[in-house]
């Protein structure tokens, strides 16, 4: 399947890996790239030795194209878009801001940079500054999330830009990819299927919570807070929830609950104070597989559907 973006990455598949915080790694970023699709790495919080070392290995285990995805919420994010240059990264994702400060740094490097974006005017923003594409991420998504549904934002992004559209939120199977493509969109992101993928290195409680997870096991917290994130649904995220409707935790102690909430779900497996990121479409997610399995599946299916 060919489309501007295939095109752009240089990639075989226009599907592209979301970058999730603590969770995108080489290991499952090289998975990604080398069964044809985009892998990131995400920078989320993370020191930049650490990163550094992610990107230099990412380049041992794949000669395919991967990227790098920047929190822009990040105390690293100045140094972590300048390592991007430096380490010769070729694709550029962003989350949770404005990145038009780095934009014309990153072009004249070379760079491919597609911002992820909750709204159309940001979209516009972002075409502006010299965006390559963006991400068009609807609520359905796991993690930080803006209030548009992918059906919705997709189409109204798409109409609102040049550049190519990748769409996000809520994707997991050929006939979500070929209804982002009805839509409009020349690629998608994809994060919570990869989570259940052989590769990824969550504990293994999160990718059991992923798989059992049914179509209402998931909630959005912290709306009082202005980040409001998508989880799975566990007592923890319950309890947040409860506390936030109901005014008995307040925004201060609501984030002195949630620092550090992601790393004790990703790397502990911590469901009593856990904060298990995930994106709505979990119910729908069954098995563990590899990366490869669950990218060729996707074209599969949506190359039949689009076939018709
Ligand atoms: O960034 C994401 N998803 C994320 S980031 C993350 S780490 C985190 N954890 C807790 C609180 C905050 C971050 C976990 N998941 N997706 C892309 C995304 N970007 N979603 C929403 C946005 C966004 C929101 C507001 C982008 C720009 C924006 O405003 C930009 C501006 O300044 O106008």
């Amino acid at each position: 399947m060919k489309t501007r973006i295939t095109e752009l990455l240089g990639c075989q598949y226009p599907i592209i890996q979301g970058g999730m915080a603590w969770v995108a790694e080489h290991t499952l970023a090289a998975a990604v790239s080398n069964a044809g699709g985009v892998g990131l790495i995400a920078g989320g919080n993370a020191p930049i030795d650490y990163l550094r070392e992610q990107i230099r290995l990412c380049k041992a285990a794949t000669d395919n194209p991967f990227g790098v995805n920047i929190m822009l919420m990040s105390p690293n994010a100045d140094d972590l878009a300048q390592l991007v240059i430096d380490e010769g990264v070729k694709v550029v994702t962003t989350g949770a801001g404005n990145p038009g400060k780095y934009i014309p740094a990153w072009k004249e490097a070379g760079v491919k940079v597609i911002p992820v974006v909750p709204s159309v005017a940001l979209a516009k923003r972002m075409e502006r500054a010299g965006a390559d594409a963006v991400v068009a991420e609807g609520t359905e998504s796991g993690g930080h999330i803006g209030e548009n549904t992918t059906m919705c934002l997709v189409p109204q992004v798409v109409d609102a830009l040049e550049i190519p559209v990748i769409a996000a939120g809520g994707i997991a199977d050929g006939r979500g990819m070929a209804a982002a493509f009805m839509l409009g969109a020349e690629g998608v992101q994809i994060g919570t299927r990869f989570l259940a993928s052989e590769e990824c290195q969550i504990h293994p409680t999160f990718k059991e919570l992923v798989v059992k997870a049914k179509d209402t096991d998931n909630i959005v917290t912290g709306r009082y807070t202005g980040h409001p994130c998508r989880n799975i649904k566990t007592k923890f995220a319950k309890q947040l929830a409860n506390g936030e409707k109901e005014g008995t935790i307040s925004p201060e102690e609501f984030e002195k609950l949630t620092v550090g909430a992601l790393r004790r779900a990703v790397v502990d497996g911590d469901v009593e104070s856990g904060s298990f990121l995930c994106g709505a479409i979990s119910g729908m997610i069954n098995d563990i597989k590899p990366c490869k399995d669950i990218i060729e599946d996707i074209m599969t299916g949506a190359e039949k559907l689009l076939a018709k």
